[in-house]
């Protein structure tokens, strides 16, 4: 909360934090409104399109954000949407984030990952009226950037912190670095309190069904009720750092609350292999990976990241942060929720499992 004291009269008014997010309708979008709704914020999502926010029912998050529209291809939209919103903080996690697409779709990548992020700050610059540098910062909201791990690529050192290299290795890795640096930049340039998560893959029952852990937590749910016989996968032998995306949105509201702004890296500091998830997953509902798990080349990606391990010290000693649930626990609750998912019609099991036909 915020408060505004009226020295004159002796009156105060409290003013609710209020907060814009980007990519509300992903995964993180979620979390993180629902954790800054809990916060008491008042918490604004942009979605693209042309009709009304309020009539997307299906895309709202949660009933109490606010849907303004806004497209991050889309300069004066955004400029629109910050003025609309007036936001105290903004969480720019609208990308195209499924890394195999972003070789399909490079440049559409580079515009909406990359130089959406450009436009972002360009529009909260022209929004809060900076126009010279290092402009001392009254009424600017503070700034959020989703980067990611994807950043480091191939492994120089291991784990990495927020002094490793970057070698990204897709045009979606690419495209985060240029965000990443232009944060750095605006920060650097204009006084902006801007600030970057390095966050390593984090995951939950509401991930998408196209990333590697929703996928194999559907699939062995699907498997164990009988709806499917087999999973394909990809490469088995990469390794990441998995967390729960629950944990990792606390990051980054604990990001914007220090004094000063500055870059973390966010995961647990642990790592496992694909084929590591696919025994768990299994497991869990009694069933050997072996006899369900095809191996199939064509979801090999043209240049892999091998290994991802984070060195979360930074955010430890700097923020507090730990994470509150590990890898095994994760993919437990996933599984749990997609039998619970699958085992009901109603709740679309039957119509997830004919749309991710084409991806399994
Ligand atoms: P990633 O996540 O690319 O790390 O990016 P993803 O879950 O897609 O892949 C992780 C690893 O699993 C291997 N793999 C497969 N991946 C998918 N999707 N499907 C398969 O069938 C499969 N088989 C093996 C991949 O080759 C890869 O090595 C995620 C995204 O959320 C990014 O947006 C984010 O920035 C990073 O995490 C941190």
């Amino acid at each position: 909360m915020r408060y505004l004291e009226g020295w004159s009269q002796g009156w105060e008014i409290i003013l609710t934090r209020r907060a814009l997010i980007t990519g509300i309708t992903g995964q993180d979008g979620t979390y993180l409104a629902r954790h800054l709704l809990a916060a008491g914020y008042d918490v604004f999502g942009m979605v693209r399109g042309q009709t009304a926010p309020t009539a997307r029912g299906s895309r709202q998050p949660h009933p109490d954000v606010r849907l303004i529209s806004g497209d991050l291809m889309d300069q004066s939209s955004l400029v629109f949407a910050v003025a609309q919103a007036q936001p105290d903080e903004i969480y720019n996690l609208g990308a195209l984030s499924y890394v195999p697409v972003s070789w399909r779709q490079s440049t559409t990548t580079a515009e909406i990952t990359g130089m959406g992020v450009l436009r972002m700050l360009e529009a909260v610059r022209i929004v809060a009226g900076i126009t010279g540098s290092r402009t001392p910062g009254a009424n600017q909201p503070r700034f959020y950037q989703a980067s990611s791990s994807e950043m480091f690529g191939k492994v120089r050192e291991t784990p990495q912190n927020e002094l490793t290299p970057f070698h990204p290795r897709s045009p979606y890795g690419a495209a985060k670095v240029f965000g990443h640096y232009t944060v750095q930049n605006y920060r650097e340039s204009y006084g902006m309190y801007t600030v970057s998560g390095m966050l390593f893959n984090h995951e939950s029952p509401i991930r998408g069904p196209e990333f590697v852990t929703r996928k194999v937590s559907l699939g062995a749910a699907a498997v164990k009720l009988g709806l499917r016989k087999t999973l394909r996968l990809g490469n088995l032998e990469a390794d990441r750092d998995w967390g729960f995306a629950g944990d990792y949105v606390r990051g980054m509201t604990l990001m914007l609350a220090q004094d000063e702004p500055d870059d973390y890296v966010v995961g647990t500091g642990i790592a496992h292999s694909v084929r590591e998830l696919a025994e768990l997953a299994f497991a869990h509902v009694g069933l050997d990976w072996r006899d369900h798990v095809v191996i199939d080349d064509a979801l090999l990606r043209p240049a892999e990241v091998d290994l991802l391990c984070a060195d979360p010290t930074k955010a430890r000693q700097k923020l507090g942060w730990k994470p509150a649930v590990s890898f095994e626990e994760m993919i437990a609750m996933m599984v749990d929720s997609d039998l619970e998912l699958l085992s009901d019609p109603r709740r679309r099991g039957d119509g997830l499992i004919r749309e991710l036909a084409d991806l399994w």
